[in-house]
């Protein structure tokens, strides 16, 4: 991505919207919810997804003919709450506190979409993407939704580039950490109200890659992923890509919050008491394939996709009989995300599937993962079972 220049325009509208006074704390442009609606407003059908309470999965053999994106009627759903309707002509973003050399400023949805804009190809996954085969694999017990691997999707997102947007704010060399804060409603667990969505970003990681962004796949994000603007962390775990955005609090000092003190934290027997933070995603494949699916004998293509929170994806491995594995096929240039095939000719019966991957810093997946209670980045290899007719 390129460096971008400061406009002069962009300069002024923000340091006139800087003597903009704004309660601390106040939701800007956030709009309640409508009794009548759902905590998902796009259609979730059977075919596309598995629906979990407030939470959609993608089923992976919607993915088979889709190309390296995931269209917008197919991609994963993760709210805590539901999804807010937000009126993007009244929307703010504020962006306060002590890692800033002067005062809090404001910006509108206009004036956002008049920076210096950026593309980018990344996946957003939940950490407990896989959560589901620490039981039904290991025997373990976690807590959380039991997602299989559908708790992933990639898109083409397009906004302003978090670092520009802070050092147009003011950021101060001081600042350590920045946390972004949605708009949807307070999350309330286990009779406590934990108050908004929110994670702190190390700054290191907030002024290098990570985007505001207002459109998904060339269109205006849409509600359910967090219009009017959402931040894209690529390669972090999903929880940092925080959705309908309504502050950035710039720190001079560590900030916490229940999602990086409570939750998104590995804790278990081979990790520290305090638990171990969850930055980065692990390597994971998947077949485009129906859970339990079955298939019909004779020769064809078996096709799925490996990603990894590290980089690219150097290798891909498969194996049906849980013996032999040969290699896969690579399908186009790879990315946030390789596709592969590997051709197979079985007779009628019962197989187990699985695929293995490699990424460019030579991680590969395991059998077996260690457990961490609340069941997130599980990278060990899934068995895939499938009927032949
Ligand atoms: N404001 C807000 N942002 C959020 C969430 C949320 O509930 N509220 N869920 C997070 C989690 S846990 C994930 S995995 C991703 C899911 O993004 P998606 O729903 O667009 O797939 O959004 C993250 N951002
Ligand atoms: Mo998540």
């Amino acid at each position: 991505m390129d460096k971008v220049e400061m406009s002069r325009r962009s300069l002024v509208r923000l340091s006139a919207a800087a003597g903009i006074g704004v309660a601390a704390g106040a939701a800007v442009g956030g709009t309640p919810a409508r009794a009548a609606d759902p905590p998902i407003l796009k259609p979730l059908p059977p075919e596309l997804f598995t629906v979990f309470g407030t939470n959609a999965e993608t089923k992976w053999e919607a993915l088979r003919d889709t190309g390296a994106l995931v269209p917008v009627d197919r991609f994963f759903v993760r709210n805590h709450t539901r999804t807010p309707r937000i009126d993007a002509a009244a929307w703010r973003l504020r962006i306060h506190g002590s890692g800033l050399r002067r005062g809090p400023v404001e910006l509108t949805y206009r004036e956002l979409r008049h920076l210096p804009s950026d593309t980018v190809t990344a996946a957003i996954e939940c950490a407990g993407n896989g959560r589901g085969f620490f039981t039904s694999q290991q025997g373990q017990t976690v807590s959380g939704t039991a997602w299989k691997l559908g708790a992933i999707g990639v898109a083409r997102w397009t906004g302003v580039r978090l670092s520009t947007v802070l050092k147009r704010a003011g950021l101060s060399r001081t600042a350590v950490d920045v946390q972004p804060v949605g708009l949807d409603p307070d999350f309330v667990s286990g009779g406590v109200n934990l108050g908004p969505v929110r994670r702190p970003l190390p700054i290191d990681k907030a002024l290098h890659d990570v985007l505001l962004a207002y459109e998904m796949n060339g269109e205006p994000l849409p509600p359910d992923h967090g219009f009017p603007v959402r931040v894209v962390v690529p390669g972090w775990i999903g929880i940092s890509s925080i959705k309908w955005l309504g502050q950035l609090e710039v720190s001079a000092e560590p900030l916490l919050s229940p999602w990086n003190t409570q939750f998104y934290r590995l804790f278990g027997p081979t990790y520290p008491a305090e638990g171990e933070l969850v930055g980065r995603q692990t390597v994971k494949s998947a077949f485009e394939l129906p859970w339990e699916g079955t298939l019909s004998a004779g020769r064809q293509v078996l096709r799925g996709r490996s990603w990894s929170g590290n980089g690219r994806v150097r290798r891909v491995e498969v194996s049906t009989d849980g013996r032999t594995w040969r290699p896969a096929e690579r399908v186009g240039a790879g990315g946030a995300w390789q596709r592969w095939e590997y051709p197979w000719h079985p007779a009628p019966g019962a197989y187990t599937l699985r695929a293995r991957a490699t990424d460019v810093t030579g991680v590969t997946q395991p059998d077996t993962v260690p457990h961490n209670t609340l069941g997130y980045l599980f990278g060990a290899i899934v068995r895939h079972p499938v009927t032949v007719v």
